[in-house]
């Protein structure tokens, strides 16, 4: 692999990067295809939580923050390549560019050497969409995410991380043939949950309710019909799920029913009472993050309200605890 000095700027945050070389994109990314369950990846001894800033809190709009809720992490890394520091982290990948074809999600796997704890990874989308999450790395350095992809051109940023800096490693992905979901919710979680489970659910619907719940029995590898009836295109998808620590899961529709619908989080069977996460909700144009720490094993929340057609997202904190009714999820007449 070809590598170049990179010629520093004063846009280039010294202490963090440090000198720097990049390694020049070379070939396409291969992919995962549709696979959902990205099993448990390990991270046995790598540190809990999820990145990023604290924003909102309970009752926060739409719009309401001119900060961006995902700031991009490397905002002075934006072409292809691997941006790699003197003793920094240092990872295999080769390919920094990425046809996806159709695909709504693709699998992104490699071995880092010299990182300390987990990676990142920040996606930035059409219309400043964006996601952005832990990519757990095994004590042997792998790592193997299944991530959401957005309709059209976006940019995946992978960070490693030790004493000495920041690897930034950024991919240039394309999706084709491909429709942008109104509504995008996307779940992440820590190393302790197991497993925490995402569910959107439409107006006048119920948790766990195959009919008007799109989750893990209703909408992977079909969908439940929601709006026009015998249509496909505006039912919704669970199109990456999860069933150890991390995640992510994501949900997406397109051309929603007018009304309100709600997004709910389980905590499932084994996990520590201390798990904490987060989802991400991409609609309208807006990006807004709902927190929640130390969900018990059995409870539920309600991560937020979407409002269609406004678009408007009320983040909740809300948390009812459901093991009088649970039976393979909760089964209370929530929402
Ligand atoms: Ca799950
Ligand atoms: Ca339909």
């Amino acid at each position: 692999m070809k590598r170049f000095s990179l010629l520093l700027t004063a846009a280039v945050p010294l202490a963090l990067f440090g000198a720097c070389t990049i390694e020049a994109p070379s070939d396409p990314v291969s992919t995962g295809g549709s696979g959902n369950d990205t099993g448990d990846t390990g991270g046995a001894g790598n540190e809990a939580g999820a990145p990023g800033k604290d924003v909102g809190g309970a009752g926060g709009e739409t719009g309401s923050d001119p900060e961006p809720q995902i700031p991009d992490p490397a905002p002075e890394y934006s072409e292809p390549g691997a941006y790699v520091c003197d003793g920094c982290p240092e990872s295999d990948r080769e390919s920094f560019v990425l046809d996806a074809g159709p695909a709504t999600s693709a699998r992104f796997t490699g071995i880092v050497t010299g990182i300390d704890g987990d990676g990142t990874y920040y996606l930035r989308g059409p219309g400043g969409a964006a996601l952005e999450g832990i990519v757990p790395v095994d004590d042997e350095g792998s790592y193997s995410i299944e991530l959401p992809l957005f309709c059209g051109q976006q940019l995946l940023k992978l960070l490693w991380t030790n004493a000495s800096g920041t690897t930034v490693e950024v991919v240039n992905i394309t999706t084709e043939d491909c429709v942008e979901a109104d509504i995008r919710v996307t779940l992440s979680w820590d190393a302790v949950g197991r497993d925490w489970e995402l569910h959107l659910i439409k107006p006048g619907g119920r948790i766990n309710d195959d009919a008007t719940d799109c989750t893990w029995t209703s909408c992977i590898s079909s969908s439940p019909d929601w709006g026009v009836e015998g249509d496909p295109s505006d039912d919704p998808h669970k199109d990456v799920d999860n069933t150890g620590a991390y995640g992510p899961e994501n949900i997406w529709l397109a051309k929603p029913e007018p009304g309100i619908y709600t997004v709910m989080v389980e905590h499932w069977a084994a996990g520590d009472p201390t798990s904490s996460g987060q989802v991400i909700f991409n609609v309208a144009g807006e990006v807004v993050v709902a927190r929640m720490e130390n969900l018990a094993p059995y409870n539920v929340w309600t991560a937020g309200t979407i409002e269609w057609p406004s678009g408007k997202v009320t983040i909740h904190d809300d948390v009812y605890d459901c093991s009088e009714d649970w039976s393979g999820g909760c089964y209370a007449e929530l929402p």
